[in-house]
């Protein structure tokens, strides 16, 4: 037996046993799956398609929108800074405006029963007349600590070329029942500061007399006195009060209705006298950490105030009564 044949012999189980394995191998994978059949009485389950959510979101109820006053206004910033803390940035904007159509939405959407989110603050006569509801505010933004007051803020050296004036301003103070009166006056009864000013004048005669004897024996400088009003509905009857009073003594006073950032600009500039409306410490903690230098709170004229997001009390009424309920991430409610 030659060698080449006793190898091709011992080859050929082996090949064979090549073939068949590959064969085998092949028909495995051609397997056809095996299909369950169901068994009596037990139901195939089939995917439902997820029914569409109906209603709104919180957000889409709000139309995206957050209605603001005018840019320059402490209460935007803080506002700004609530969309952050909350959350509120993707789906809603910060809408800018005036004071007065901020109101005008508002009481458009009120006429529609619609659901309508602003930034306003107390003292105010929006209260008096639409039934509306304040957000809570968990995270303090707009309420930091005990809250803003009311304060008249002077040029640095006011008190040295008025010191008469200096010291009556150091007394004057109205309560949070009269400027929100004021702002009811002006803006939804459409009267004339001055007239509102006059008003107020003859019902505190006694008061104002009072404060007045810082006058005694003055005579008033030559230079005009100027007043910051910003253009808020309670500024105009604020600065005529003082103006009235300060012409009966026998100064000069000027009013400029002006931004807030002007103001306190104009102010620490020297080139403005004083501002009965500085939002202390919160609202306005912007522009003083700028400009306190050269300012001085002269003093608290009215105590109390609130600052935050409002609506209508029908969107309290729907479940909506914290700020935290604006983020539809959160608040997954549907609306209709
Ligand atoms: N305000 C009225 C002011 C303070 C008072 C709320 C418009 C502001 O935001 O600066």
């Amino acid at each position: 037996m030659s060698m080449e044949k006793y190898n091709l012999k011992k080859l050929i189980p082996i090949l064979a046993l090549v073939l068949v394995a590959v064969l085998t191998a092949g028909c495995a994978e051609e397997i056809p799956e095996v299909t369950p059949t169901p068994s009596d009485g037990e139901e195939t389950p089939t995917a439902t398609p997820t029914p569409e959510p109906t209603g709104k979101t919180v957000a889409e109820k709000f139309d995206g929108e957050i209605i603001g006053i005018e840019s320059g206004a402490g209460i935007m910033s803080s506002t700004e800074e609530a969309m952050s803390e909350y959350d509120l940035e993707d789906d809603y904007e910060l809408i800018e405006g005036s004071t007065a159509a901020m109101q005008a939405a508002l009481d458009r959407a009120i006429q529609r029963e619609e659901w309508i989110v602003v930034t306003l603050w107390e003292p105010h006569g929006a209260y008096t007349n639409w039934d509306l509801c304040n957000l809570e505010d968990p995270q303090e933004i707009y309420q930091t600590g005990e809250g803003d007051h009311v304060s008249t803020v002077s040029r640095n050296d006011f008190k040295d070329d008025y010191p008469a004036v200096y010291e009556f301003l150091q007394q004057w103070e109205i309560t949070a029942d009269t400027e929100s009166q004021f702002i009811y006056d002006y803006s939804i009864e459409g009267m004339e500061a001055e007239e509102i000013a006059e008003n107020w004048i003859n019902e505190n005669s006694d008061k104002i007399e009072e404060w007045s004897s810082a006058f005694e024996g003055v005579t008033p400088p030559d230079e005009t006195i100027i007043i910051g009003v910003p253009p808020w509905d309670e500024s105009p009857p604020k600065a005529s009060v003082i103006k009235q009073i300060l012409e009966e003594e026998g100064y000069d006073v000027e009013t400029q209705e002006m931004d807030i950032g002007i103001i306190y600009n104009q102010m620490a500039e020297g080139e403005m006298d004083f501002l009965l409306d500085a939002w202390l410490p919160v609202t306005h903690e912007e522009y003083w950490d700028r400009f306190s230098d050269d300012l001085e709170e002269v003093n608290v004229n009215m105590p109390d105030t609130y600052l935050g997001l409002v609506v209508p009390q029908y969107v309290c009424d729907a479940g909506i009564t914290s700020i935290e309920d604006l983020d539809p991430d959160t608040n997954t409610d549907r609306y209709e």
